[in-house]
């Protein structure tokens, strides 16, 4: 079935910006001139030494950027997400190779069931297994929050101090059933998407997201607060990096089997 989108597609920004990096040999040559190199040679080591860039807290992932249906990858760890071509922002966050993106078929994505997503048009789940886990390098605190829709089968985040959901859970919390069909726009049944989070002391560094996968879609994930902000904040231009030159081959093994399995909830097509 061809769909034909009801709605514009809203398309955000993503302009890139070049870092300051290392000089060219002739600068070095200049540098190891002057009697001021020490001191050259310490700043120049300093502005180029790879550092991940948290924007200030709290900060929202709005999902926006990436295609329907791309794992998040690397996009918000300084690289490009699955489909390789999408680069997001240094952020040094990753999540597990079963999350993905998901595009509102109202707004031209292939099979999104959803309606009301806090930041449009696109929205996180996990089409395989019980969980997706999100890991931050850097790690963050005071709270996590975010929205989502679950019409039929619950969910729960854990928050722990350490990677991979390990170490000592710091903080969880529910995600109860949600209206089902309740902010179409004009179409999706896992709609609307309502708030949910938690406070919590220490620093945390993995979130683990539980649910029905294909049954739970999660939007504006907000770190460093027990309530999630609703717009886009993630705007942040100087943050993001330098696109390589050779573009990285995706890792598409999950793409295309999300493609192949289609798919019922979230993921499935109306046929009215
Ligand atoms: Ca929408
Ligand atoms: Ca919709
Ligand atoms: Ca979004």
């Amino acid at each position: 079935m061809m769909f034909f989108p009801a709605l514009p597609q809203v398309l955000r920004s993503t302009t890139k910006t070049t870092r300051l990096g290392m000089g060219t040999h002739g600068r070095w040559v200049l540098l190891a001139s002057s009697r001021w190199f020490p001191w050259l040679l310490l700043s120049s080591l300093l502005s180029a030494a790879p550092a991940i860039a948290m924007p200030p807290s709290p900060f929202v992932l709005d999902f926006e950027g990436l295609d329907d249906r791309e794992l998040i990858g690397d996009f918000y760890n300084n690289g490009p997400g699955g489909n390789g071509e999408n680069f997001g922002y240094d952020f040094g966050i990753t999540f597990s190779d079963n999350a993905l993106t998901l595009k509102d078929a109202d707004a031209g994505g292939s099979s999104g069931n959803f309606g009301g997503e806090t930041t449009p048009d696109n929205i996180l789940f996990f089409q395989s297994g019980p969980a997706a886990v999100m890991n931050v390098a850097n790690g963050f605190r005071d709270g996590f929050s975010l929205f989502y829709s679950a019409i039929s089968l619950p969910g729960k985040v854990n928050i722990y101090d350490d990677l991979e959901g390990k170490g000592s859970l710091l903080s969880s919390f529910d995600l109860p059933l949600t209206p089902d069909n309740g902010a179409p726009d004009p179409t999706g049944r896992f709609s609307p998407f309502l708030p949910a989070g938690t406070a919590f002391q220490g620093t945390a560094r993995s979130v683990v997201f539980e649910g029905a996968a294909r049954r739970i879609g999660f939007d504006n994930v907000t770190l460093g607060a027990a309530t999630p902000l609703r717009g886009f904040t993630a705007d942040y231009a100087f943050y993001q990096p330098e696109e390589p030159e050779s573009v990285p081959e995706s890792s598409s093994g999950w793409m295309l089997l999300g493609l192949a399995c289609g798919g019922a909830w979230l993921g499935r097509r109306r046929w009215g």
